[in-house]
């Protein structure tokens, strides 16, 4: 029997195709005939009394719940997490004590803007939320994939979402932030101009669900058996590193694969590349709270890593798909107030007002107080409550439901002093009621700054573009102007280029003061994991002709390593090797792209390569990874077909044996083997993952 408590919880509910036993109606009664309705003679009017079709038809009709306000296109999965050792030194949270303790988690991913069935590449934030099923209950940590969010206090939370949604009138866009409301509400609310940094650059367009980072976003508390309380920070780092698509490319995605990112997560972990992300937090003792530029409590804010390290306490692996996208992924019910003893809150005006949020949406989404019933809710530390009734009851409650009680001998009985209850931090507050701003969150610039000052030139280059684009599809005129004067305050050479990009006068430079600060650990340059390709998706273009040996020996070499290695054609079923055996084709061309693939190999053939360079697919999918500045390998004959891509000159191999990497394109004119030289050199090419600036020749 499996260790994991939750996997038995699930075993319960499961419900496979009956082996036996006829099909039966809600009510056990076998059917015999489900394709016709009961009429009065063949072409007669349907009765009434056909309980049957009644009761399919009605349950059919009711077969949707209202999506997620936010968040409602999502994927999850199933896994564990396993601190490194004990944190008995900051929190007495049970899960963090004991290095063999392994609890069982389920974590679902988002995009935000997006309705259910919206593509998954679009520009977004992306929700990263983890349901711990902890011996001491749930702890959920609901996070995102930036670390700061649009604004300061919840009670602004619907306004921006309604001017992120599609616009009323038309609904348009779908799952899309360029549009006039949002950057109206932007320009008028500078506070979000941080967040906007972080949606601009390439954080907002993920490779994968397993290659980004987390933030739980707010400052929460830890608390130490003694009650004492120290704030933190949650990062989840992925190991597989921080990797992102080109904005064309996603566009591209989008609709050649508008799952993109759920398939790959389910693919990985169907094929037991479980995604692995490490725990981090930041630590500061409760003495330093004003010690910092910035407010704690403003989510609009980071604490630079640079200024206080991220202390790495545990990991998590995803190893399991859900049985049941509707049942688990869709049902799934987070709140930022289910924590447990030793995790606590602060007074971020938008963590509280999350408190509130999300047990009051659940109540509409699943359709009453009972939702912690379904199986994915249930915590596997046993519920005793006093609830009862309502919607979807399903559990047969025996006894007394109040307390205090002496008719059910006084059950449930309270916690004892033993500390294994909750009790909420001791905070000391006072002050008058008021609505006010805190003066301590008003720089709304210095960190969209830094971010600004962070990113690497190419970063730079793809966060003026994205502004480009989306003002660009802003219609009026004075929300283009006025976003152009917001950053200004943020650096005026970005204004300068977004402005001559949407074509509206260059503002006053900013009165901005802005020390030139620089966080390395926020550019994409700086994360870019462990150097391996494990995972990477490769396609191989072979065709009539192609050297199966040379292939044969570069495909066991990257598969080695962890590569997923397709090989494409233009047609599916076998190509006719050069040594006259059928080579098996696992996709045929028209059916994939370039933007589904992380790199792009073309083996060569003694009968050279004119079949390839005649073949419009094949040619667009090479020009396509060209230009998305993906590592393209190529071999013997396969080499020629590159002279076409480059019209700077790209260095390419141009004697036997001799291997020659220019700017991600890796070629090797050698025939009959693939040497281990290539083998290495692309596997690094696919490792650095794009090559913004493809350098120079180095052969
Ligand atoms: Fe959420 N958010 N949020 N949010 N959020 C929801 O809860 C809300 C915020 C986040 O996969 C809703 O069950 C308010 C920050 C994720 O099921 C809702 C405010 C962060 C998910 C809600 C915020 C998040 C949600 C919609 C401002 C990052 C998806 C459906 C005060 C730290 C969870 C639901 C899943 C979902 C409210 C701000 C992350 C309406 C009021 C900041 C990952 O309750």
């Amino acid at each position: 029997m499996t260790e994991d408590r939750k996997e038995r919880q699930r075993e319960m509910y499961r419900a496979p195709d009956p082996a036996e036993g006829p099909l039966t109606t809600d009510q056990g009664v076998a059917v015999d005939h489900t394709d016709d309705s009961l009429t009065v003679g063949e072409r007669g009017p349907t009765l009434m009394e056909d309980f049957h079709f009644r009761e399919k038809i009605t349950h059919f009709d009711h077969e949707r719940i209202p999506e997620r306000v936010v968040h409602a296109r999502g994927a999850g999965a199933y896994g564990y997490f396993e601190p490194y050792e004990s944190c008995a030194e900051f929190t007495r949270a049970a899960f963090l004590q004991d290095p063999s303790v392994r609890t069982p988690v389920f974590v679902r991913f988002s995009t935000v803007q997006g309705p259910r069935g919206s593509a998954d590449t679009v520009r977004d934030v992306r929700g990263f939320a983890t349901k711990f099923y902890t011996s001491e209950g749930n702890y959920d940590l609901v996070g995102n994939n930036m670390p700061v969010f649009f604004i300061q206090d919840g009670i602004k939370f619907p306004d921006f979402v309604h001017a992120l949604k599609p616009e009323p009138q038309n609904e348009i866009p779908t799952g899309a932030s360029a549009h006039d409301t949002l950057w109206d509400f932007v320009s008028l609310q500078p506070e979000t101009m941080h967040m906007m940094m972080w949606l601009m650059s390439d954080r907002a367009i993920p490779r994968s669900y397993r290659m980004m980072q987390g933030f739980g976003v707010h400052t929460f508390r830890f608390v130490d058996a003694q009650g004492r309380g120290t704030f933190v920070k949650f990062h989840w780092k992925p190991k597989l590193g921080v990797h992102s698509l080109v904005w064309d490319e996603a566009q591209e995605c989008a609709g050649r694969d508008p799952d993109f990112n759920r398939r790959d997560l389910w693919e990985a972990i169907e094929a037991g590349q479980y995604p692995e992300y490490e725990l981090g937090v930041q630590l500061i003792p409760e003495e330093d709270e004003f010690n910092f530029d910035v407010d704690l409590l403003d989510a609009t804010k980071i604490i630079p890593e640079e200024q206080v390290p991220v202390r790495p306490i545990g990991h998590m692996v995803l190893d399991r798909n859900p049985d049941n996208f509707f049942a688990e992924t869709e049902q799934v019910a987070f709140h930022t107030a289910n924590v447990v003893p030793g995790i606590d809150f602060t007074n971020d005006p938008l963590l509280q007002a999350r408190n509130f949020s999300y047990l009051d949406t659940q109540l509409i989404r699943l359709g009453g107080p009972n939702f912690a019933q379904l199986p994915v809710n249930q915590p596997v530390a046993p519920a005793r409550t006093n609830q009862r009734d309502g919607y979807h009851q399903s559990t047969l409650h025996t006894g007394t439901n109040y307390s205090p009680n002496s008719l059910g001998g006084g059950c449930p009985a309270l916690a004892g002093a033993d500390g294994y209850a909750f009790s909420h931090y001791a905070e000391r507050v006072e002050g008058h009621k008021i609505r006010k701003r805190s003066e301590s969150f008003k720089d709304f610039y210095s960190q969209a700054a830094l971010f600004w000052n962070s990113m690497s030139d190419w970063e730079r280059r793809h966060i003026v573009d994205a502004f480009r684009f989306e003002l660009g599809k802003v219609e009026a005129v004075h929300v283009r102007e006025r976003t152009v004067e917001q950053l200004a305050q943020v650096d005026y050479d970005l204004a300068t280029q977004v402005a001559q990009g949407i074509g509206v006068a260059l503002p006053e430079p900013g009165a901005n003061n802005h020390k030139p600060q620089a966080s390395p650990a926020l550019s994409l340059e700086n994360l870019q994991g462990d150097g391996s390709i494990r995972t990477r998706q490769i396609a191989v273009l072979v065709m009539d002709g192609v050297d199966t040996g040379q292939l044969a020996q570069a495909q066991e070499a990257l598969t080695a390593q962890g590569a997923v290695v397709e090989a494409l054609a233009p047609h599916d079923g076998k190509v006719l090797g050069a040594d006259g055996n059928g080579y098996a084709v696992d996709r045929a061309l028209p059916t994939v792209a370039s933007v589904l693939y992380d790199a792009v190999l073309l083996p060569g053939g003694p009968t050279g390569t004119p079949g390839l360079a005649s073949d419009d697919e094949a040619m667009r999918f090479v020009r396509d990874a060209y230009r998305h500045g993906k590592p393209i390998g190529a071999l013997g004959s396969g080499v020629g077909i590159l002279s076409t891509l480059d019209p700077e000159g790209l260095h390419i191999a141009s004697g036997h044996g001799h291997v020659c990497t220019d700017r991600g394109v890796v070629t090797d004119t050698t025939t009959g083997t693939a040497s281990e030289e290539f083998t290495r050199a692309f596997s690094e090419a696919i490792a650095t993952h794009r090559h913004w600036n493809r350098p120079r020749a180095r052969c």
